[in-house]
């Protein structure tokens, strides 16, 4: 198939995930940039729905353009590209910031502490999400991790007073990514002695939760591009500790087997 051949290959389809997230919005600023505004149609949905999706696809050697990021399983599950970005549409560079409410420094020290030392890298984060695609329950996957790495576990525990039954609410949207880091620091607070609730919820609400401090924390911030609209909006009622992990990516992706590598290639 040629490139041009593509587009009606999928039905000038890109199969997305839940309209909050970052990188819907990046992707429909890339269909801007690139001129494929109104040919091509954004499909929303999850990321469940997404992976289900390309693993049809994928078994069939069907072509499929998803929206993709790293550290996710489905980079070591299949073989896979990101189309190149010539004009910069998704950003580069991002991380993923933890972002605390105002106030919890004050009232949980230690549990602020915590948060503060999170840090962690995309290995170990792939380490979690894979336990979890290939079964095994997000809080068993990240207890098994904390047990496996005392090591990294004490760097971020280093000097936190211990809980004492103190609550800790965390927010995340059930990205593959963030259910991994949110069950991995859970886990750890709940090991110092802190009483932690994890709370599902859509992009708005996690970023919202903390800014009116109904939820005490989110680990899952990628700046400073994906996330960056919700951090203008909240910026004076927020506070961002910084990165829990380096060295992220995001763009549209596509099966190895398709015979495209440009999002340029996506413009009959
Ligand atoms: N994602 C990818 C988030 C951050 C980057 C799905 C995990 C989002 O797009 O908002």
């Amino acid at each position: 198939a040629s490139p041009s051949k593509v587009g009606e290959q999928v039905d000038y389809k890109i199969t997305g995930i839940d309209p909050g997230a970052g990188l819907m919005k990046s992707t429909e600023k890339a269909m801007k940039d690139y001129g494929l505004e109104g040919d091509w149609t954004l499909i929303e949905g999850s990321s469940a729905a997404m992976t289900a999706e390309l693993q049809k696809a994928y078994e069939q050697k069907e072509p499929i353009i998803i929206t993709g990021w790293t550290p996710h399983w489905m980079f070591t599950k299949y073989k896979l590209k990101y189309l190149e970005d010539p004009k910069g549409s998704f950003g580069k560079g991002e991380s993923i910031h933890t972002i605390v409410r105002k106030g919890l420094e004050e009232e949980n020290p230690g549990a602020y502490k915590i948060l503060d030392q999170f840090s962690w890298e995309p290995k170990d984060m792939e380490e979690v999400m894979g336990d979890i695609q290939e079964g095994m329950k997000p809080e068993e996957a990240a207890e098994k991790w904390i047990n496996g790495h005392p090591d990294k576990v004490k760097k971020w525990t280093d000097g936190a007073q211990k809980g004492n039954g103190e609550k800790v609410s965390l927010v995340y949207v059930s990205w593959e990514s963030e259910i991994a880091s949110t069950n991995v620091i859970g886990a750890a607070l709940k090991k110092q002695g802190y009483d932690v609730t994890l709370k599902q919820v859509e992009a708005g609400p996690m970023f919202t939760g903390v800014a009116n401090g109904s939820a005490d924390a989110l680990v899952a911030a990628w700046l400073p591009t994906t996330h960056q609209d919700y951090i203008n909006e909240y910026k004076d009622q927020i506070i961002d500790l910084g990165p829990n992990l380096e060295g992220t990516k995001l763009g549209l992706t596509v099966p190895e087997y398709m015979p495209i590598e440009s999002i340029e290639d996506l413009k009959k």
